[in-house]
């Protein structure tokens, strides 16, 4: 079952946008998961129209409290096996990536990681702090030999059955795609990589906390530094 999960709030019309990137992309999928926090929310009536042109594509009340987090964890409580795929509601991903994702699935990876940042990888636009903080970051953990240069990337593939073991700890927000990188690299799970691009968004608002979040990440972050050095002193790195 290919599930595609995909956090909203207040998208309005870029909904569709999504859904209209997967057809043109040819991505085979059974649910178009959107999970929202508010019965207020703009992207409702859309998803509506949607659901019934679609019956794959459904609106799902995140029951958890609001935020990020909360509409992830809502959304992977509610997967089943085979993989999950996190995708941003306002078109910021490379979305025909997504059938090479699934390919990797199959070939045993637990998580499969879209990279701005390696060989073929783009970004374009956003804010430049933000932006420079995360292809730094992320191209450190690369370097120092972590399967994926671009962890902080939320566009990801997860297997679900995986992700229903885990607790996610996180509060903050998107800090989550660290978690579970670290969890899956610490579990020993495989983690590949391939190149994607990013697009900042061009309708609507960001809702990305930079200053409050950012101790967040970098607790994750601090993990996997260690992680990455306990796997090299124990040879794990030198074979
Ligand atoms: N359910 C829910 N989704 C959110 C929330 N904040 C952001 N999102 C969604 O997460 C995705 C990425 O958010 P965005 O604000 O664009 O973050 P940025 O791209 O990192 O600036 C979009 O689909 C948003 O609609 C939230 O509080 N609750
Ligand atoms: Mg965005």
């Amino acid at each position: 079952m290919i599930q595609i999960l995909v956090p909203i709030y207040n998208e309005g019309e870029n909904v569709l946008r999504v859904y209209e990137d997967l057809i043109a992309a040819d991505v085979s999928f059974d649910t178009l998961r959107f999970v929202y926090d508010l019965d207020t929310d703009t992207s409702l009536p859309y998803l509506e129209k949607l659901h019934a042109e679609d019956s794959r594509a459904i609106a799902d009340k995140n029951e958890f409290g609001r935020g990020v987090v909360n509409a992830l964890r809502w959304g992977f409580s509610r997967s089943s096996d085979g993989p999950v795929i996190v995708v941003m509601g306002d078109s910021s991903d490379k979305l025909s990536v997504i059938n090479e994702m699934i390919a990797l699935w199959k070939d045993g990876a637990t998580v499969v990681s879209p990279s701005r940042y390696m060989p073929g990888g783009k970004q374009h636009g956003g804010p430049p702090l933000k932006s420079a903080m995360s292809r730094i970051a992320g191209k450190i953990l690369g370097f120092l030999g972590f399967p994926t240069s671009d962890a902080t990337n939320n566009f990801k593939l997860y297997d679900g059955a995986w992700l229903r073991e885990q607790t996610i700890e996180s509060q903050g927000g998107f800090e989550i795609a660290l978690e579970l990188c670290y969890k899956a690299y610490s579990d020993g799970k495989i983690i590949k990589q391939l190149p994607t691009e990013w697009w900042d968004r061009t309708e609507g608002e960001s809702n990305f906390k930079l200053w409050s979040w950012l101790p967040h990440y970098l607790s994750w972050y601090l993990r996997i530094l260690k992680a990455i050095t306990t796997r090299a002193f124990s040879g794990g790195a030198l074979r």
